[in-house]
């Protein structure tokens, strides 16, 4: 017998001896009121039982309380074996709480929804029995609720891009809202890319094409191209931005032989922040970097081809590999499984899985990429981003930083390989860098 059944033991003794001392003596009285006042000592006594077996009941513990947009979810141990259910208590200013709710035996958890957005909210649970026995409480556990769900940004129509005010892409680049324009016409060599563009990583990689096939539109294209080499090499156009939101339109062509098993690079990249080198996962706290490339190589996914499916290579603060996350339309992450808009569906109310998407060499693509930072404190930040003009892939509900000062600070055509076994090709034309959504060419001139 432990010591709380030993206590109990003791007081239904005692109890049990009141009873006899109250009937042996009111019957030394009148037996009206010995009636009446046995009932008054029963029921005090019945209270006092009823009250005291909370001693029995024991309090639920460990509360703890996490919000989401409009919901917090409460969970909590069970430390009782009879109780007939948990009572949840819920307060605004941690004095006043308000029974919110009840649930069943055995239960421990609860999520109170319909909440204020961007409010902190108190709990506190307690076990209770059907006969009216309640324990007494948990810990108060407080939680914030965020902002209300972000509307992904919106789609365009094919036609409301700021290409399609633009046919051919000619006078593009006057748009208010284009940063850049790139058709690679005006060069006659490498060195006058600096004119229009910040910076060229090792130019010695990069060539202004002029042969058949090498460019989309006009007469030249952007050739960029890797040999075979034991050791890393890459090269980037980089133009230095910043702000919050920004859209980057790109033509691009993998050679027809294009192949890479090793790691490879190429594509579209944002980033904001001082990045680390590789293996130095993003500060957590959201006030370091964040870079989103999206990019085509092989992974290993089930039903992969040469160039490899589309994909946003991430380095953010829930990076859940050290060297980058891999990011599929379809919710997954390599080499983490399940994403954690799949994982926390709560978290990322607006993911909408879709397919993956698997392009051909030797052909042109107008791939365009959107990035969105979260507003600091909100999970509102977003990527996504469109080929041909149809939207592939959408991540809302993102929080890259924690800080108004981390901006995407750089827009990049990437292109590195490591390890190559082959020399590898990629050709781009009529990069556009914008604040709003841009979509293909109209009516190309080819
Ligand atoms: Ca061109």
């Amino acid at each position: 017998m432990d010591e709380g059944n030993k206590l109990r033991e003791r007081k239904m003794i005692s109890l049990k001896n009141q009873i006899v001392s109250v009937e042996t003596r009111d019957s030394c009285k009148t037996p009206k009121l010995k009636i009446g006042t046995t009932m008054k000592r029963l029921s005090a006594i019945l209270l006092f039982l009823l009250t005291n077996s909370a001693f029995a009941l024991n309090a639920p513990s460990n509360l703890s309380a996490e919000g989401t947009s409009t919901r917090i979810d409460l969970t909590w141990r069970d430390n009782s074996t009879f109780e007939d259910g948990f009572q949840i208590f819920r307060s605004r200013d941690n004095i006043n709480f308000s029974k919110v709710a009840s649930v069943g035996q055995d239960v421990t958890r609860y999520s109170s929804t319909g909440l204020l957005a961007n409010a902190k909210y108190y709990f506190k649970v307690r076990s209770y029995t059907d006969t009216g026995t309640v324990s007494s409480f948990t810990n108060v556990a407080a939680a914030t609720t965020t902002s209300a769900s972000p509307t992904p940004t919106p789609t365009p129509s094919a036609s409301g891009g700021i290409a399609s005010r633009y046919p051919g892409d000619r006078g593009i680049g006057y748009d208010p809202d284009v940063i850049l324009a790139d058709d690679f016409e005006s060069y006659t060599n490498v060195s006058q890319l600096t004119l229009n563009w910040s910076k060229v990583a090792h130019p010695e990689h990069v060539r202004i094409a002029t042969e058949t096939g090498t460019h989309f539109a006009g007469a030249k294209g952007l050739e960029m191209s890797i040999p075979i080499s034991a050791k890393e090499l890459g090269c980037a156009l980089i133009k230095e931005v910043k702000g919050d939101v920004y859209f980057m339109r790109m033509y691009e062509k993998w050679v027809s032989n294009y192949y890479d098993s090793g790691s490879n690079h190429n594509g579209i990249c944002f980033s904001g922040g001082t990045t680390a080198p590789p293996g130095t996962p993003a500060p957590a706290n959201g006030t370091g970097f964040f870079l989103f490339l999206l990019q085509n190589v092989l992974s290993g996914r089930p039903g992969e081809a040469a160039p490899g499916y589309d994909h946003v290579y991430a380095y953010w603060p829930k990076q859940c590999s050290g060297y980058g996350d891999h990011w599929y339309p379809d919710g997954s992450v390599v080499p983490c499984g399940q994403g954690l808009w799949l994982r926390y569906p709560a978290q990322y109310p607006a993911f909408r899985p879709m397919p993956n998407h698997l392009p051909e060499r030797n052909r042109w693509y107008c791939y365009e990429f959107m990035i969105r930072a979260n507003t600091p404190g909100k999970n509102d930040g977003e990527l996504k981003w469109w080929v041909d003009g149809k939207l592939t892939a959408d991540f809302p509900n993102l929080n890259m930083r924690s800080i108004s000062t981390l901006q995407v600070d750089e827009a990049r055509i990437v292109f590195g390989a490591n390890n190559t076994t082959q020399a590898i090709k990629k050709w781009h034309d009529n990069i556009v860098i914008a604040r709003k959504y841009i979509g293909p060419m109209a009516s190309p001139t080819r």
